[in-house]
């Protein structure tokens, strides 16, 4: 029993516990031959002994748990020292060549230099929520309940009644609500659709909303700035067309597509915002007037970078994203 707890008492880390432990312990251990010998000895012996021997397992065995936990609060201890990152140092040399270093997502580095062409335009970016209520997402853009335009954008709907944003468009709601014109502002952020999935449509994506209202704004404004921010994105050379459309929450509507690998590819809806829509944020129609548009961030990631397919974008598939380090 002595060297047991010498033995227990010494053991430096867990594997050495359990060796001391099978030594003394287990089926082949001292403690169990001393047990096994018990029947062989003198009839007045056998109490005494067993007794014995019984006392020095359990006592074994505390020490043996005692020991343990204290191991394994060690172990605890260091693992914040051990494994503790600098998130902050720069990637080792030639990480970066070798395409192991970590670089910023083409959607993000696309959002910034967005943002930075909108606020030198003087717009001011906003935030809005994922989650969404039918009111701000639909009703108050001119979609009641029974509207057909419901079915343009498949909504995931949450058990609670709300529903994933399917659009930018509710945070030209809630701007609307809390301010008053002039407002000229941005949201870019992600959103979400139950959609068929191919090379132009993913399920989650990104929109950027722009809005200007004050007096006398016209739809000469609008492409005004859009024109200019695709040639400050993609270049003096991109080639852009307006069709007419339709959106519930602006009136006219049009939509504008770019080229892409030889063809059209739908880019953006916009208009002249609704007075309706208007009327709904507190806003006098009679007095002001705005232009809004919703545009595919994602779809101009792969015109800037030649991208053929959407999906690769939220793939996280490495050997894509390695080509933009
Ligand atoms: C809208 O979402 C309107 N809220 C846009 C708008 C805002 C119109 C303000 C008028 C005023 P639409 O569903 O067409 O419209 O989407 C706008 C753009 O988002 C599309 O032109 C396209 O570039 C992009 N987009 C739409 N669906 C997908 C999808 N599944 N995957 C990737 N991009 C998409």
């Amino acid at each position: 029993q002595a060297t047991a707890l010498d033995e227990v008492r010494a053991a430096a880390d867990v594997a050495a516990l359990d060796a001391v432990q099978s030594a003394f312990l287990g089926k082949k251990g001292q403690v169990q031959q001393v047990l096994r010998t018990i029947g062989k000895l003198d009839p007045k012996e056998r109490g005494p002994v067993g007794r014995a021997a019984n006392e020095a397992k359990q006592a074994i065995e505390g020490a043996l748990e005692v020991r343990r936990s204290e191991l394994l609060a060690a172990a605890d201890a260091n693992l914040a020292e051990s494994e503790w990152v600098d998130a902050t140092l720069p990637p080792p040399a030639g990480a970066r060549a070798s395409g192991r270093g970590g670089s910023i997502h083409p959607i993000t580095a696309l959002v910034r230099d967005m943002e930075d062409v909108f606020l030198s335009m003087g717009f001011e970016t906003l935030d809005g929520p994922w989650v969404e209520d039918d009111h701000h997402n639909f009703g108050a853009l001119n979609i009641p309940a029974d509207h057909p335009a419901r079915d343009m954008q498949d909504t995931y709907w949450l058990t609670d009644g709300n529903l994933l944003r399917t659009h930018t468009s509710p945070v030209q709601v809630r701007a609307m609500e809390t301010r008053e014109p002039p407002i000229r502002a941005v949201c870019l952020g992600r959103i979400f659709r139950n959609e068929e999935l191919d090379a132009t449509h993913e399920n989650t994506f990104h929109q950027c909303e722009g809005f200007f209202v004050d007096r006398d704004v016209s739809v000469g404004h609008m492409i005004y700035v859009l024109e200019s921010l695709l040639h400050e994105i993609i270049g003096p050379d991109v080639k852009v067309r307006l069709r007419p459309s339709y959106f519930p929450f602006v009136e006219p509507g049009f939509e504008m597509d770019v080229t892409f690998r030889g063809d059209w590819m739908e880019l953006l809806g916009c208009g002249m915002v609704h007075p309706s829509v208007l009327e709904a944020g507190g806003i006098d129609p009679n007095e002001y007037s705005g232009f809004a548009f919703g545009m595919g961030i994602d779809r101009l990631v792969m015109v800037r970078h030649g991208v053929e397919d959407i999906r690769h974008l939220m793939s996280g598939d490495l050997r894509f994203l390695s080509q933009f380090t």
